[in-house]
């Protein structure tokens, strides 16, 4: 039986792994973080009674900013898989805790290498090093002649976020071809799902469609409405990381899916799921949408209604317009074939908000808080 360690178990992409590792047989070791709230929702349906045998889901406390318990962790664990998920992942955030970044998703990636290295598991042990395409920054002229990021095109982080990732990126790639170590990068393109963190603009969105659908939110206030992502699954996504690390050599590799959209695109597709349709009038930060039809009797939304604007303090001090990534080489190479497009992604995380909306509402009514 496989051993795995994931690193950043609570949200996104580390609950799907786990339970993507766990259909597969694996025991799956998770590191989580002191905190002074329950931050287990994402993982709570997969928990076990930790007295039942066998336990093949286990969680350590732990951070990546302190480097015996990372070593204690792995050499308690001895993993044949380590997947190293956990960060600060917020790029806006990331401009207000610069250091703090630097130490979390730079440092913490060498920790993890360094600790296998003085274990004595390099022989044993592999590593994914979660890799984002924010190492390209959107520099229009560092595309591909299919105007796409691949896995040769040159890199410029707009971000501390940015920055720090392109150290974990390196790093991982030196220990590789310094010690022979099975430790790889997956370069992955925005992911999102209905358990992706609701500050992130997809998820951000989503909720507000749903609370403005059911009346219980006015506008929803977005940043920068020009930029352009390649948005898929998660779910898909962390198949992806899975197969990196079951290949015959260690490499990095690209996973996308090969188109770009606006996010004030991925407004209207998310409104659209109801049976709303918005109309964006205006420029820049006077930009507002508006709800020009409505084809769901459900939905009681006032037409004309104003429910989008911009506020300028979602804006990054310098932003990545555009992101689009070229999946040959994950196609070819290990075989992966996503099976959400976008619009299969939008349907899923309006229907599961709205739902939580709808719980909420039901819950309030009868005394208890919203969640
Ligand atoms: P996320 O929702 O922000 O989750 C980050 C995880 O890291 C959380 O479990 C968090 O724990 C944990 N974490 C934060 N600081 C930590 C620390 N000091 N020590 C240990 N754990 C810490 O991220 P995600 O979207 O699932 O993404 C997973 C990874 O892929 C991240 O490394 C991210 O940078 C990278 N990535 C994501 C995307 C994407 O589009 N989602 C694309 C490319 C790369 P708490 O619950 O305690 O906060
Ligand atoms: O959803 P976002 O915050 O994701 P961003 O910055 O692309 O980063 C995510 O994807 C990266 C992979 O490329 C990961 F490495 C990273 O960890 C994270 O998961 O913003 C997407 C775009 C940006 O251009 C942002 O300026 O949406 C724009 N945006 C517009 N209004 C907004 C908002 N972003 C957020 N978070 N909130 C807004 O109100």
């Amino acid at each position: 039986m496989k051993i795995a360690l994931i690193s950043g178990i609570t949200v996104q992409d580390g609950s799907y792994l786990a339970e993507l590792l766990l259909d597969k047989g694996y025991v799956v070791h998770g590191v989580k973080r002191r905190a002074s709230s329950f931050n287990t929702q994402r993982i709570d349906h997969i928990y076990q009674d930790q007295h039942q045998t066998p336990v093949n889901f286990k969680l350590h406390y732990g951070d990546l900013t302190d480097s015996t318990n990372v070593i204690r962790i792995i050499q308690e664990v001895q993993p044949d898989e380590i997947y190293n998920l956990g960060a600060m992942s917020h790029v806006k955030v990331s401009f207000d805790s610069p250091e703090y970044v630097a130490n979390v998703d730079g440092l913490g990636t060498l920790r993890i290498l360094e600790a296998v290295r003085i274990l004595g598991l390099i022989n044993k042990t592999r590593i994914y090093q979660a890799s984002t395409s924010e190492l390209y920054g959107g520099l229009a002229e560092n595309k591909n002649e299919k105007g796409m990021y691949d896995e040769n095109s040159p890199f410029y982080p707009r971000s501390p976020y940015g920055a720090a990732k392109i150290y974990g990126f390196w790093i991982t790639k030196n220990y590789r071809e310094a010690y022979d170590m099975f430790a790889c990068n997956g370069i992955l393109f925005n992911h999102e799902s209905p358990r992706r963190g609701e500050t992130f603009v997809t998820r951000k969105i989503t909720m507000a469609t749903a609370a403005i659908a059911l009346g219980h939110q006015d506008c929803l206030y977005l940043g920068n409405l020009d930029a352009q992502r390649d948005w898929g699954h998660a779910k898909d996504y962390v198949e992806a990381m899975w197969r990196i690390l079951q290949q015959d050599v260690p490499e990095d590799y690209v996973i996308a899916m090969g188109e770009t959209t606006y996010v004030r695109d991925f407004v209207r597709m998310s409104f659209a799921e109801l049976g709303i349709e918005i109309e964006f009038k205006g420029e820049g930060v006077n930009e507002k949408g508006y709800v020009k039809a409505c084809t769901n009797s459900l939905y009681q939304i006032e037409i004309g209604k104003q429910v989008i604007a911009v506020d300028p303090k979602y804006f990054r001090p310098t932003e990545v317009d555009l992101l689009i990534g070229d999946p040959t080489k994950s196609k070819t190479q290990l075989g992966w074939a996503p099976q959400y497009d976008l619009s299969g992604l939008v349907q899923e995380m309006v229907a599961m908000d709205v739902d939580r909306v709808k719980k909420d509402m039901m819950l309030k009514k009868a005394g208890f808080r919203a969640s």
